[in-house]
């Protein structure tokens, strides 16, 4: 079939089941953009900054299962796109990143002209693969092969780097070339099974987690099965939230750290890890001494599609590269007639923990005010508009402290019901994640609950919001700080924010808003967030609601001290006579 480079490209995205492009224009990818922008298949929208198309095309994937494309000009468009795409390798999510690049006998070796910068040099580290595509013969067959690779074992990122002569010239297309196969789904070997349920079915404090593999392979539901089927203790990691419903009778939290006391306590206390699709990152208190240790004798049984995330961070006593849903299908068979050991009395305490937990952090939404001011806390804010919340809601999280509250509150139905980037945990990702996820699903209900400071570093989407009719609610809590470095600044390493650098100015959001195209409305009391809410639902527009809030502590702060600052010599003073 005669096609030229870019069209071939753009039809073996389309064979993919890729739907959604997201870029700035880039004029050595016009064939590429008049492709993607007139085949109706795809949903195809053009940002105010790469950044944002990277976030979007994640939460694509993160929120549908199925990857999305992303693009930049040559040079500063293709820098630009950098952290969108970061965010996503740090998650394990499925992406095409797209660069066009200056003409092919001008980039190898660079000749240092107009915008060149080594892209594949930058985008190595970053995605599974970089390919810098230099002729027309080999072309098609790399843009297939990428896109597998996006999508198998963890999936993840893959660039594709297109001089512009490349992409404007014929090449030699067979539509029928392109391959159909699924992605490979390895199943455990019978023998593999046989010592799980043995292990398992002996241990007196097993706990089961589920990562973001688990909503990945699509085994939300099989998961759910085990919880039936066994009634211990469960939890999961930022990216499985929502696969324990609150409502199990073995739930501890869900989140990691972010869960509460009750996941640290589990952690601390299981005979038997079972963590199926979960790296055991960061935020899970697990095995990261000196503030989360880990009992003698502990045991792990680690389930991922990777060899490369066994035992990373806890040496795995079974390391079983299955999918997450062939590996529960057999798990939940093989349980079916098996008696387990486990101390439902020890189950019934860490949920009494978790209990506990949850009692403390309804104290602090309780409190409204944070002590001796009349400013919403955070937790109160957070608690009143998770309540408003409908049952298909799809919310993206954002910021500092806003972040912690917003997930201790909003209890995704299921793992696609969120999204956050645990990974990187990068700032701004909020707002572009939720125009994404309304591009998905135009018909549900789409929130962002974000930080003043994260809501800023990306503020300009709401002008792409308002252009594609994308009505999105955006919720910030607006405390005029860096907040969650105020510890930090008002602790022990300076006494003066607006030197240190945590106090920001007092921006009108709403007002913000209304010069994008979008409305806003400010709130200074909980009792104005209910009829706020009605109006955004019933508004024409994309809406922002700027909440006036200040600082509020979380029970789980010290896990930046204590974790991931270890080792810094940096202790507020809270914590320095402990
Ligand atoms: C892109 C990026 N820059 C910096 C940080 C470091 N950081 C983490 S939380 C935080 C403060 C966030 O402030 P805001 O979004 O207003 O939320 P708040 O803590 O005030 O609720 C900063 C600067 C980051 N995670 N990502
Ligand atoms: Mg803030």
């Amino acid at each position: 079939m005669s096609k030229n480079v870019s069209e071939a490209l753009v039809a073996t995205m389309k064979a993919h089941g890729i739907r959604h492009v997201f870029g700035v224009p880039a004029a050595q990818m016009g064939h590429v953009m008049k492709g993607a922008s007139q085949d109706p298949d795809f949903v195809y929208m053009t940002t105010r900054h790469e950044e944002a198309a990277g976030h979007m095309a994640h939460a694509v994937a993160k929120t549908t299962g199925v990857m999305a494309a992303c693009f930049g000009t040559v040079g500063p468009g293709a820098m630009n796109l950098v952290p969108g795409v970061a965010a996503a390798w740090a998650d394990n999510v499925p992406m095409l990143v797209l660069t066009p690049n200056n003409q092919s006998y001008n980039v190898d070796p660079s000749k240092g002209l107009l915008q060149s910068v080594d892209h594949c040099g930058v985008y190595a580290p970053i995605t599974k693969w970089s390919v810098p595509i230099r002729d027309t013969v080999s072309a098609p067959e790399i843009f297939d092969q990428a896109i597998r690779v996006a999508k198998s074992g963890r999936p993840g990122p893959v660039h594709l780097d297109l001089p512009c002569d490349i992409g404007g010239a014929a090449c030699a297309f067979d539509p029928s070339a392109i391959s159909q196969t699924a992605a490979p789904r390895p199943a455990p070997s019978p023998s593999e099974m046989a010592r799980v349920v043995e292990m398992l079915a002996a241990a007196k404090r097993p706990v089961l987690v589920a990562g973001g593999g688990v909503a990945r392979s699509g085994a939300t539901t099989a998961f759910r099965r085990l919880l039936d089927l066994t009634g211990v203790a469960a939890t999961t990691s930022l990216n499985g939230s929502g696969a324990v419903p609150m409502d199990y009778a073995g739930h501890v939290g869900s989140g990691g750290i972010l869960g509460g006391d009750a996941v640290v306590k589990v952690f601390a206390e299981a005979d038997l890890i079972l963590a199926i699709g979960c790296k055991i990152s960061s935020w899970m208190p697990l095995n990261k001494p000196p503030l989360y240790g880990s009992p003698k004798g502990q045991k792990l049984i680690q389930v991922d599609l990777s060899e490369r995330a066994m035992g990373r961070n806890m040496k795995a006593d079974i390391a079983i590269v299955a999918d997450a849903r062939e590996f529960l299908d057999r798990l939940c068979e093989a349980l079916a007639d098996i008696a387990l050991a486990a101390d439902a009395e020890w189950t019934r305490e860490i949920v009494a923990a978790h209990t506990a937990y949850r009692g403390v952090v309804d104290g602090v939404a309780d409190a409204v005010f944070t002590d001796g001011t009349e400013t919403l806390n955070e937790a109160a804010v957070a608690r009143s508009i998770a309540a408003l919340l409908p049952d298909d809601a799809i919310v993206a999280v954002d910021g500092g402290q806003t972040m912690e509250w917003a997930h201790t509150f909003f209890h995704p139905k299921t793992p696609e019901h969120l999204v956050f980037n645990p990974g990187m945990g990068h700032l701004g990702m909020g707002l572009p994640a939720a125009i994404g996820a309304k591009c998905a699903h135009p018909d549900r209900p789409v929130f962002c609950l974000t930080g003043d400071g994260a809501f800023g570093c990306t503020v300009q989407e709401l002008e792409t919001a308002a252009r594609y009719g994308l009505k999105i609610i955006v919720f910030v809590f607006n405390d005029s700080h860096w907040g969650m470095y105020r510890p930090l600044a008002e602790g022990v390493l300076s006494n003066n924010p607006s030197v240190f650098g945590t106090k920001l100015g007092d921006v009108d959001f709403a007002m913000v808003a209304r010069g994008f195209g979008c409305e806003g409305e400010s709130v200074t009391t909980l009792e104005e967030i209910p009829a706020v809410y009605e109006r955004a639902c019933a508004s024409e527009r994309p809406f922002v609601v700027d909440v006036r809030v200040d600082f509020t502590v979380h029970p789980i702060d010290e896990f930046w001290v204590g974790h991931v600052l270890e080792g810094a010599n940096i202790v507020p003073p809270s914590m320095a006579s402990q």
